[in-house]
């Protein structure tokens, strides 16, 4: 017997089984526990689903902004209501804890009333015209039919700060989530149906990659926005470009905690701990590398090595537990595989490191949290693990903590901790990153300002606040003038 949700599309207004393979989302903590399972979308959906979405696109974006609104406001208390039982559900589908699990749901709920409330925000913008008689106008259009990809590890968050301006800005979606957490994503679209969202407005296809290949090549797409990895993200930004799609694509980190000689250190090891290993360090802008002044270096390390060790591995539903699982197996293998590479490369356990072998933490995706040192270069310091890893590298002052802080092809986010308002400053001017944190950890985000990353993290206008509406509408310059002649 199973206890399993029932995996269901969301195409036309209508919940419906797919038409593809079998398919199943499980517990990362115990894997033999399957959470929702049914049949994948294929093509064939997919096009429905588009199809459904260009159908509803004209009404949808003649509503008033203030209607469209409205809906997301409805949905907002929808999953504001259902905080406590879907975070419960994220950490079990996920494997986060129940507390980032809640506190994601109701994230993605204060998501849906910033954009809600963007109906009653600046419309466009008015100009002077050079010319008498004449005022130039600047409104804004929805661009069309929306495809979103997210990815597993905010399962409800980033679908919300992609869907939400999509919707309130009058596009209609194709939302593809990651197949991983495919409950979650079902919650969200009935919160959003539950609201009063029209039929077609938003659209669930859950699949594989082919699915999201068979959607990001629709020909009918306006849009695309992706997040997940570099490699992906630009295949479809490459496919898309030939076509002349816009895309806006979040992508990968290896983002750094700064520690400097004069910083508070008690304050720089509680936040590189959450930085590094909240989420199983499983975020775009988890902190994955960190340097640390020489003159602090040996305190600093000890002493982070004994939290690591001491940090309460387990499952996430338990209130205890500090940090559950991995997403797969897979992601487990390839986790403790570029540790192994590490070792082959001379990097120096500090803390963790060991694959469990006994209990529940066998049993499930377990990565034990790990501190490594390097005196050199290595594979770890470049490449993203995606996991509970912190790679540590010391530095003789400032400048050279600031250069390697710079030395990686991603720019997502950083962290600088410092007392030193100059230093700070130095920071602003030197790191390039899309988010600088200074004095808390690598990760989060505001729905009131713009979210993204410089070099290979990011690609396309950035996410949320006032920068989500450059994506998702584009502009109609207009010059008024009255009928009359004279
Ligand atoms: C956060 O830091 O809270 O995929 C959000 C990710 C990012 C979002 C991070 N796009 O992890």
């Amino acid at each position: 017997m199973t206890d399993a949700t029932e995996l269901r599309h969301l195409i036309a207004g209508e919940w419906q089984p797919g038409h593809g393979d079998s398919i199943s989302s499980v517990n990362p903590t115990h894997p033999s526990v399957v959470i929702a399972e049914g049949n994948c979308a294929t093509a064939a959906d997919v096009d429905s689903a588009v199809g459904a979405a260009g159908e509803a696109l004209t009404g949808w974006a003649r509503t008033p902004i203030h209607e469209r609104g409205a809906v997301l406001l409805a949905a907002a208390a929808v999953v504001e209501r259902n905080a406590e039982a879907w975070g419960l559900e994220l950490a079990t589908e996920e494997g986060k804890t129940k507390a980032e699990g809640i506190g994601e749901v109701r994230r993605a709920a204060q998501i849906l009333r910033y954009y809600g409330n963007e109906g009653d925000r600046q419309a466009g913008e008015i100009f002077a015209s050079p010319r008498a008689g004449e005022q130039i106008l600047v409104t804004r259009k929805p661009v069309g039919v929306v495809a979103v990809i997210t990815p597993f590890n905010f399962p409800i968050a980033i679908p919300a700060w992609k869907i939400a301006p999509a919707l309130v800005y009058g596009n209609t979606v194709v939302w593809k989530p990651a197949t991983t957490v495919p409950l979650l994503a079902i919650r969200l679209a009935e919160a959003l149906t539950t609201a009063g969202l029209p039929p077609g407005v938003l659209n669930l296809v859950i699949g594989e990659s082919p699915i999201g290949e068979a959607l990001v090549e629709h020909p009918d797409l306006a849009a695309i926005s992706f997040t997940g990895s570099t490699t992906v993200g630009r295949r479809i930004a490459a496919s898309a470009a030939a076509r002349g799609v816009p895309v806006q694509a979040e992508m990968g980190g290896k983002n750094a905690a700064v520690v400097l000689d004069d910083a508070d250190i008690e304050l720089a090891l509680d936040q590189v701990m959450l930085g590094a290993f909240r989420s199983s360090g499983q975020k775009c802008t988890a902190t994955s590398r960190l340097i640390v002044t020489e003159a602090i270096a040996d305190r600093f390390l000890s002493e982070l090595a004994t939290r690591v060790d001491a940090l309460v591995v387990g499952d996430p539903t338990d209130e205890a537990t500090q940090m559950g699982p991995v997403i797969t197996g897979a992601a487990q293998r390839s986790i403790y595989g570029g540790l192994g590479t590490a070792m082959g490369q001379d990097a120096e356990v500090l803390a963790g490191g060991e694959p469990y072998f006994k209990g529940l933490l066998a049993e499930g995706f377990f990565v034990a949290p790990t501190l490594v040192e390097l005196a050199a270069p290595a594979d770890i310091w470049s490449d993203e693990l995606f996991g509970p890893v912190l790679a540590a590298r010391r530095a003789a002052d400032a400048d050279e903590a600031f250069a390697l802080a710079n030395d990686s092809d991603f720019g997502l986010s950083a962290a600088i901790f410092t007392q030193d308002l100059t230093r700070a400053l130095h920071a602003v001017e030197d790191i390039d990153v899309g988010v600088l944190h200074i004095n808390s950890e690598s990760a989060g985000a505001d729905p009131h300002v713009p979210f993204g990353g410089a070099k290979k993290s990011g690609l396309g206008p950035k996410e949320q606040g006032t920068a989500a509406r450059e994506f998702f509408t584009h502009t109609t310059t207009v010059y008024l003038r009255g009928g009359n002649a004279n």
